[in-house]
Order: C-alpha cells, then structure tokens, then sequence
C-alpha cells in the first residue's frame, strides 16, 4: 500500500496559499494534522501494513507531516506579520477629529476692511502709498507751512538722510515716517485723473509717549473724492451713507465747524451713541455723539501742489483713526491691546 504524499502537499501548499485570515488557516490545519485529518488517517492505516511496507510508508507519511507544519508555520506567521502591519496604519475615522487651531484677521485688520469695504461700495478705490514719505507729500503739498508745530522734530519721526547716490540716484533725500495717511492721497491725486475717489488705508507714526488712548503707531483711514462741482453736501451724503453701514441704520451725525490746514472749510463728525441711541451713557461720557471723523473740501492749495486746476476741480476728503473707530465699536478701553500680541485678546474678535 502507498499514498501519494507529494500530491497531498501540493494540495495544502496550493490552499493554505490563498488564506487570508488565521480562522481558515486553522481550519486547513484542522483538515491536514487534526486528530481526524489526512496525516492521522494515513497514521492509522500502519497496523494493517506489513512488516516490511511499514518502515517507508512510515518513514512516508512522516516526512509529509513534517512539510506541512513547517508549510502552517510560515503561513501562521506570515499572517501575523501582516495583521501587526495592518493595526499600525489603521485609521479609525469614527474617533472624533482633532480641531486644528483657526487663524483670523487681526480686529484692526478686520475693522480696516470693513471701512474700505464700505467705501468702496459708494465707489471708492483703495489706494496705498509708502510708509517712508518725502516732507513734500507729507507736509509741504497739504499745505501744512514750514513753521508748523507739528514739523517739529518731536512730532515726527525723521529717518537718518540716506545716500541715495549708491542706488543710482544722486543727492541726499530727506525722510520721514508718515504722520498721516495724507501724503498718499497727494500721490492719489497725481497718478488718478478725476473725476476719482480713493481711500487710503495704513500705519502712520508719531512719537507720542504711549498710553491707553495713544501709541506711537496706529492706523488710518483716509478718502478723497474729486470731481468738476463736487459740494459739501456730496461729503455729507457719503459720510452719512458710510455711518449708517457700518454703525447701524438708525445712525445719526452731526458736523461741527473745525480746522485742518488741508481743507476749508474743515468739519469734526460725531455719531450719535450706538451704546444709548443718543441718551448718554458711559461709552459716549452721557454726551449721546462719539466723534469719528474729521473732513471738509480740499483747499485750493492742496490741488495746485498735487498738479491739478484749483479753479476746475473740486473734492471733499475725510480721515480717521482705525483704532478709535475700533474701539467704539467693539468696546476696546486700551490702544495698546492691538499691539501686545495677547492671543487672549485677539481671538476674541
Ligand atoms: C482726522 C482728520 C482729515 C483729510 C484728513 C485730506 C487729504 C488731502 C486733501 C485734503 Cl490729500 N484732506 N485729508 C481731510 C480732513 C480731515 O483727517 O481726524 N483724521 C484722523
């Protein structure tokens, strides 16, 4: 009697090669060394073989017992193996996800945006000019005289005079950081042919000592509109539509005679109190106005400087303080939490 062991090994190599999980395996292992498997039964044929065919049947089956546990125990740990890899790259996407940290606009930047947006949905442009300004734009072409205080050395800061004969240029050039954003809107005027309207947004500088309404930095919001026959009330309506926008549509205004050398005639803006409407209160000191802004039409002289016809043209300009406007409306009661970097601070808005 013989058996055909190569045959059974093939068999069990061929089926044990397609398990993919370690339940089929030991099923198979079941079926080929179980106590009622293949190698058992061959086992239990040996007492009915003869002396003499017992040794090479025995020595037989044997040899085909060890090449499938060895066969098993490849595959066994083959599985294992993978199994092992599988618990490492896998992803349970039914955990609750990990909220990554959101960043945002700085409330000033917020704020910035939300003037110029207003703006310029009245028709405006946003224009920018340089930080580091010639006395002529800053000064001279704003009509702002030479003996003025503010051209004083403790009001501005002046940058060292630089070489610029190194950069191709020749002769020194006299610098300073801009006190206001109004130097670009002379540029403004000198690159856009009216009829125009720009606002000018940015960082202007003065060398106040630093305090809970004052830094030494701090933002505008500058706009100029310039047209043939352009009046006061052309302001008025902007200013009143721009009010309302961003204040609330039951805003009131009101205009009080005021000075800049760069308009005439020159009027501060107050609001009436968002906080109270108008009763008086804590935010608006119980006056019930916040002042905002401050504007007026451009003077004569401001045109000339800027290269346009004084008698032809007309134009209203305002500015105001990104800060203030800041802090009224998000009631902020220090400048200098913008400038901290307090991420306590900041991602409350
Ligand atoms: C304020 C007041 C103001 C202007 C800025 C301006 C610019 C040119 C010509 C005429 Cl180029 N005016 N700018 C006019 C009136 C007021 O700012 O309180 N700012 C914070």
């Amino acid at each position: 009697m013989s058996f055909d062991g190569a045959h059974i090994l093939e068999e069990a190599r061929a089926q044990i090669g397609v398990c993919a999980q370690k339940e089929s395996l030991d099923a198979l292992r079941i079926k080929y060394l179980g106590r009622k498997g293949v190698v058992q039964d061959l086992m239990g044929r040996i007492p009915t073989l003869s002396a003499e065919e017992r040794r090479s049947f025995g020595a037989g089956v044997n040899e085909l017992k060890k090449n499938l546990e060895a066969l098993f125990t490849e595959k066994e740990t083959g599985l294992a193996a993978a199994a092992a890899g599988a618990a490492k790259d896998f992803v349970d996407i039914t955990l609750p996800g990990k909220t990554p940290l959101s960043g945002r606009l700085h409330l000033l930047s917020q704020v910035e945006g939300e003037i110029c947006g207003a703006f310029s949905r009245l028709g405006f442009r946003v224009f920018k000019g340089p930080e580091a300004e010639t006395e002529f734009h800053n000064f001279e072409a704003l009509n702002i005289p030479l003996d003025h205080p503010s051209r004083d050395a403790f009001d501005t800061f002046y940058l060292r005079p630089f070489d610029v004969s190194r950069s191709g240029f020749s002769g020194r050039e006299k610098k300073l950081l801009r006190s206001h954003t109004s130097p670009a809107q002379i540029r403004a005027l000198k690159t856009c042919p009216p009829p125009m309207a720009v606002v000018v947004p940015g960082r202007v500088y003065r060398p106040d000592a630093v305090d809970a309404s004052h830094s030494f930095m701090f933002h505008q919001v500058e706009g100029i509109a310039v047209d043939k026959g352009i009046r006061f009330s052309d302001l008025k309506g902007v200013l009143i539509a721009f009010a309302k926008e961003m204040f609330g549509a039951e805003t009131r205004m009101r205009f009080r005679p005021s000075f800049f050398p760069f308009t005439e005639p020159s009027a501060e803006v107050d609001i009436s109190c968002f906080a109270c409407k108008g009763q008086g209160c804590s935010v608006c000191k119980k006056s019930g106005w916040l002042e905002i802004l401050g504007c007026g039409m451009v003077h004569p002289h401001v045109f000339k400087s800027a290269g346009l016809d004084e008698k032809k043209w007309r134009g209203f300009a305002f500015g105001m303080g990104v800060e203030r406007v800041a802090m009224l409306k998000y009631g902020v009661n220090d400048i200098r939490l913008f400038f901290e970097n307090d991420i306590r601070f900041l991602e409350q808005f």
